[in-house]
C-alpha cells in the first residue's frame, strides 16, 4: 500500500533572529514526512518543532528517530481501508508523539484527498472561507527595529495585526517596550503579547495590569503549562482576553482548561493537537465552551502552515485571526509556486489535497545529510 515513507530535516535560515523567552531562532528545522502509496499518490506532512528542545518535549531529531523506527514500519504493516482505522492503530501502539502522529496523518489526508479530487479541506467538515486573517510576530528583541518593521508590513498590506514576543526581560522593561510599539502603530492597529510562559502570577497581574490599561488586545500563555490555577486566577481576574498555547496540548486539555475556565482563547496548534482531526476537535471544545478561536503556528514552512489553514478555513468563529506567517520568516522556499499572502491574509489554494506543490529539488539542497 505505501511505497516510502521518508522523513526529513530541512534547514532554512530566518529572516532575523526570532527571539522568545524560550529560545533565539536563527535558523528553522522543518520536519517534512513524504509518503509514497504503490499506486503514486505522494502525501506530505510537516511536524516542525521550536528551538530544538527549547519549546516542547519532542525535537526534530527524536520525532525523525521515532517516525523511522516506530512509525513506518508498522504503517508499511497495516493494510487497513481508512484514516481512522489507521491513526487508532498507530495511537494503539504508539504512546504520545503529536507531531509525527499530525505530520503522518496530514500526509493521509493530502493523499486521501487527492484520490477524491478535493481539496483537503472538504475532508475536514469543508471550508467557510477561502483565505484567513495573518498577523505577524514582531520579535526582534529591539523597540526602534520592531516599529519599523510593522510600518513597512502595514505599508505593504502584509499584516496589521501585531503579536509580540516578551519574556526574556523584566516585567516593567517589556512593558515599556510593547506601550512603545502601541503608542507609535496607533490606536487601530491590535497589539497582542506572548509570554511563552515566563511570568509567575504575580509578575502576571503586575504586568497585565499595566498592559490591559495600555490598551493591549490578548495575553498569550502568561504562566507555566501546567498551572492552570494561575491562569484560571487570570482569566476571571482581566477583561483583557487571556490565551492558552503551550498549555493546550489537544482535546483532553481543551476540555480541562474549559472546565476550570482557564482561558477565554483557544491558539489552536495541529501539531499540538496532535493531527488536524484532533485540531477540529479542540475547536468544538471551544465552540462549546465559549471559548475563542485563535489560529496557531509552530513556525512551521508552507507544508504544515498550509494544512492549518486547511482546517482554520472550517472554523465558523475565527475572533483572532491566525499566525500562519511561518514561511514569510524564511529566506528560502520548498514550493514551486509560494503560498498566496496578500491584503493582511494567507489565501487558500484551489487544488486538490493540500493544494501545493513541493521543490524537491530544493528540498534534496536544503536537506539535512
Ligand atoms: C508561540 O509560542 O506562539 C508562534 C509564533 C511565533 O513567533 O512563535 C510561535 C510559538
Ligand atoms: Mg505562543
Amino acid at each position: 500500500m505505501y511505497k516510502s515513507i521518508e522523513t526529513l530535516l530541512v534547514e532554512i535560515p530566518t529572516i532575523r533572529p526570532h527571539k522568545m523567552a524560550v529560545a533565539t531562532m536563527q535558523t528553522q528545522t522543518l520536519v517534512l514526512i513524504r509518503i509514497e502509496t504503490e499506486d503514486g499518490f505522494i502525501g506530505w506532512g510537516e511536524a516542525t518543532t521550536i528551538g530544538g528542545l527549547g519549546y516542547g518535549e519532542e525535537s526534530p531529531e527524536s520525532i525523525k528517530t521515532n517516525i523511522e523506527t516506530y512509525f513506518a514500519p508498522l504503517l508499511k504493516s497495516l493494510q487497513l481501508p481508512n484514516i481512522a482505522q489507521t491513526m487508532r492503530a498507530l495511537n494503539k501502539n504508539i504512546n504520545g508523539n503529536r507531531f509525527a502522529k499530525c505530520a503522518i496523518q496530514t500526509a493521509l489526508l493530502d493523499i486521501q484527498a487527492q484520490r477524491l479530487d478535493l481539496p483537503l479541506s472538504e475532508l475536514l467538515g469543508g471550508r467557510l472561507r477561502d483565505s484567513v486573517p495573518v498577523l505577524w510576530v514582531l520579535a526582534s528583541g529591539d523597540t526602534e527595529k520592531d516599529i519599523a518593521e510593522a510600518q513597512k508590513m502595514i505599508a505593504a498590506k502584509r499584516h496589521n495585526v501585531f503579536k509580540l514576543k516578551i519574556g526574556s526581560r523584566a516585567v516593567e522593561a517589556d512593558v515599556e517596550h510593547v506601550l512603545a510599539i502601541k503608542k507609535a502603530l496607533g490606536k487601530d492597529i491590535s497589539i497582542r503579547v506572548d509570554v511563552n510562559r515566563a511570568w509567575s502570577e504575580l509578575e502576571a497581574i503586575k504586568g497585565i495590569q499595566l498592559l490591559q490599561d495600555g490598551g493591549v488586545d490578548l495575553i498569550e500563555q502568561p504562566c507555566a503549562i501546567d498551572n492552570i490555577d494561575a491562569m484560571e486566577h487570570l482569566t476571571r481576574r482581566f477583561d483583557i482576553a487571556i490565551m492558552a498555547d503551550e498549555s493546550l496540548m489537544g482535546p483532553s486539555s481543551a476540555y480541562r482548561l474549559a472546565k476550570n475556565n482557564a482561558a477565554s482563547v483557544f491558539a489552536v496548534k495541529v501539531a499540538q493537537s496532535g493531527g488536524l482531526i484532533e485540531g477540529r476537535d479542540v475547536s468544538t471544545v471551544a465552540h462549546l465552551a465559549g471559548i475563542d478561536l485563535y489560529g496557531g503556528t509552530m513556525l512551521e514552512g508552507p507544508v504544515g502552515t498550509i494544512a492549518s489553514a486547511h482546517l482554520f478555513s472550517t472554523f465558523d468563529n475565527l475572533a483572532y485571526g491566525t499566525e500562519l506567517f511561518g514561511p514569510l520568516l524564511l529566506t528560502d522556499d520548498i514550493l514551486k509556486t509560494p503560498l498566496q499572502y496578500q491584503d493582511f491574509e494567507l489565501h487558500l489554494p484551489q487544488g486538490a489535497g493540500l493544494g501545493i506543490e513541493m521543490d524537491e529539488d530544493k528540498i534534496d539542497r536544503l536537506r539535512r545529510q
